[in-house]
């Protein structure tokens, strides 16, 4: 029974190992080798310390009297010197031999990816400018929390950040790299299966580190191309009640929506919300329930977050809002 119970707990406790968020579950080039790595050093641990718990047994059980000082002082030198310093260079070298892989020139789109308090700033298209520069200038394709990209190809990724440290990180396709205010850096994704995969801030930031989250979608190249002709354009629904409402409440003032006169560059970009599938950087699907929530409740929702709630409005107008975010596709 036990071992019964042993064999559920470890397939299931393996079974987490798998899904949109794991290290385990490779998608791309550079998290496949990063796992092999891992593998063979948890090989090698596993290895090392059966040798150690062999040696404790040997010495404590086996052959219990005391050793000579010859064997004492031998042991510390070729087991507690040369072998660690055998090891660890081989570790090194291995791992030295993968980084040019990893830096190689990119061959796919190039984006720009700004880590903001606490969401991210995305801008297909980029020169190389970094994300809230691009935006400033007005140039590129904006979007915000949702990140395509093309199966297949090594896309760039130009990471920055205008006041704090963040790491970008999409467990199952590459390893993470920190977004610098005054700097730009520079990751390169190359997914090898379509698919939905999250991502995650790596770096603790403030209050809502834990909710700076977004979506990665790996698609087809023409899908991506298509993709981001749908970011270009402009909103189309302007005759609705939730515009005028969002302009009265001077949304616009932190928000840009594309098409209108609001056009701020706070918070993100909301011309096509609706065809995201979260809202609040990966913390709730886009419903209209959840946007009125979220207009209405937003440090309930987000503790920390960086935008005021707006309790005080009447429900007819967060709702009306809500129904035309969610219809901005
Ligand atoms: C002071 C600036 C500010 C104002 C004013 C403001 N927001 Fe925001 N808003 C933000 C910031 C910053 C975020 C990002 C929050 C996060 O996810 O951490 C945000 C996020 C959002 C989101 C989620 C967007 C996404 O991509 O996940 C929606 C929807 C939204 N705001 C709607 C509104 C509406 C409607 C109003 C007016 C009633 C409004 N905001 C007013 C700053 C503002
Ligand atoms: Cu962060």
């Amino acid at each position: 029974m036990a071992r019964f119970g042993f064999v559920v707990g470890a397939v299931a406790a393996l079974s987490a190992c798998r899904g949109p968020q794991s290290t385990f579950d490779p998608a791309g080039t550079e998290s496949a080798e990063v796992l092999h790595l891992f593998w063979w050093m948890l090989g090698g641990a596993v290895l090392i310390w059966l040798f150690v718990m062999g040696l404790s047994v040997y010495a404590t059980k086996a052959h219990p009297k005391a050793h000579s000082e010859r064997t004492g002082t031998r042991l510390i030198v070729w087991g507690g010197v040369a072998f660690p310093v055998v090891v660890l260079t081989a570790l090194l070298a291995f791992g030295l031999q993968m980084m040019p892989g990893f830096r190689a020139p990119a061959d796919g789109p190039r984006i720009a990816v700004s880590g903001e308090r606490f969401w991210w700033r995305i801008h297909y298209e980029a020169s190389d400018t970094p994300g809230v520069a691009k935006t400033l200038s007005g140039e590129g394709v904006p979007s915000a929390n949702e990140l395509w990209i093309p199966v297949g190809k090594r896309t760039e990724i130009l990471l920055s950040s205008p006041d704090v440290i963040h790491s970008f990180w999409v467990p199952n396709i590459a390893g993470k790299v920190d977004t610098i205010p005054g700097r730009i850096t520079r990751i390169v994704l190359e997914p090898t299966r379509t698919g939905t995969f999250h991502g995650i801030c790596a770096e603790f930031c403030g209050d809502a580190h834990a909710q700076m989250r977004f979506v990665v979608k790996v698609v087809s190249e023409a899908e991506f191309a298509g993709r981001v002709e749908a970011e270009r354009a402009p909103a189309t629904l302007l005759d609705h009640p939730g515009r005028l409402a969002f302009e009265a409440n001077g949304c616009g003032a932190c928000h840009q929506v594309r098409g209108t006169a609001s056009a701020g560059l706070v918070g993100p970009d909301l011309t096509h919300l609706g065809s995201r599938e979260t809202l609040g950087a990966g913390i709730l699907p886009v419903t209209t329930d959840n946007i009125q929530r979220f207009i209405a409740l937003t440090e309930h929702e987000k503790p920390g977050v960086q935008m005021p709630s707006f309790a005080t409005l009447p429900p007819e107008q967060t709702r009306a809002m809500a129904e035309w975010l969610e219809a901005l596709k």
